[in-house]
Order: C-alpha cells, then structure tokens, then sequence
C-alpha cells in the first residue's frame, strides 16, 4: 500500500470535473485518506513548482495555478504512485490517450487537470507539504455500500 498526492488544478475545478476525476480513482480501488480545498499561496507554488522556478512560463503558471482554489486529494492503494499517473496520463494533454484523465480532460502541458506525484520520494515531500499529520486518516470499510433489498 503507497499513499499519493494528487492536485485538482484550476482547470479542474473551474470546469467542474472534480466529482468526474474523484470517480475514476475511486472506481479504480483508491482510497480517499485526505481532501482539502484551498488557495495556492505564493510560498506554497514556489515550494512546490521549485525545479520549475527559473522557466520562463512559470509567472503563467503561477497566474495560472492561483486562479481559483484547488483540491488536494491523499490517495491510498496498491503501487498508488504509479497507478495514478497511468490513469492520469503524461503530462502533455495533447499526447495523452483517450481514457486517461488528461487525454479526455486537459488542453495542453500546463493546462492538464491534475498535477500527481512522480515518485515515492517525492510523495513523501508533497504530502506533508499539503496536508497535516491530523488531516490524513486510516480507516477500514465496516458498512457496506449496497442497499439492502
Ligand atoms: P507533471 O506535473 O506531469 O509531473 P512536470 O513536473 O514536468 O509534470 O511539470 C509540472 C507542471 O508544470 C506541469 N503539470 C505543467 O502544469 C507545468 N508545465 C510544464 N511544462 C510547461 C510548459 N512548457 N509551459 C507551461 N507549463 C508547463
């Protein structure tokens, strides 16, 4: 079991596929271990854009990720990391395939739906950067999800 941090961008929200994109990895097994929505602050983008700093684009992706709030989502499951990017697609829209997330959802490499963590390290680092120790949860299925008949 690996725990992921995946962002609903601007584009995201903006365009109301939060509910669509949450359904897909809940549909694909993961768990939701933590959901918050908020505003980048600039600190915040810097951190996390860090390697991304000194590019040219990035005030437009600053501008960009600061244009309405996003959702930061925890989410748990088998091999999490990788799972989720495949689902996700790369991270060019354009050259994303039709049932992927960014190929059926995203515009181009900067407008894409979701940012997701590349790596276990850096799950590690981004999760901890966005959520605190009491914001993310443990817990085990007890009810279930189909009505009785
Ligand atoms: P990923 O989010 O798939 O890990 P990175 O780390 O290469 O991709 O890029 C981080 C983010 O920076 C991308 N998701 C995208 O929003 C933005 N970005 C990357 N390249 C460009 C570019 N050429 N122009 C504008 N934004 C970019």
């Amino acid at each position: 079991m690996e725990t992921t941090l995946v962002l609903l961008k601007p584009d995201c929200v903006a365009g109301r596929k939060v509910g669509e994109v949450i359904r897909r990895f809940e549909e694909a097994d993961f768990q939701i271990r933590g959901c918050k929505m908020f505003t980048l602050g600039g600190e915040l983008l810097k951190e996390h854009y860090g390697h991304l700093v000194e590019k040219s684009f990035f005030p437009e992706l600053a501008a960009f990720m600061q244009s309405t709030p996003v959702v930061a989502l925890a989410l748990a499951g088998d091999h999490a990391v990788e799972r989720v990017r495949v689902l996700i697609g790369p991270t060019d829209s354009k050259k994303a395939d039709k049932g992927t997330v960014r190929g059926d959802f995203g515009v181009d490499v900067m407008v894409n739906i979701v940012h997701a963590s590349d790596s276990n390290e850096n799950a590690a680092l981004e999760l901890k950067r966005f959520f605190a120790p009491g914001e993310l949860f443990d817990y085990a299925m007890r009810y279930t999800t189909t009505p009785a008949s």
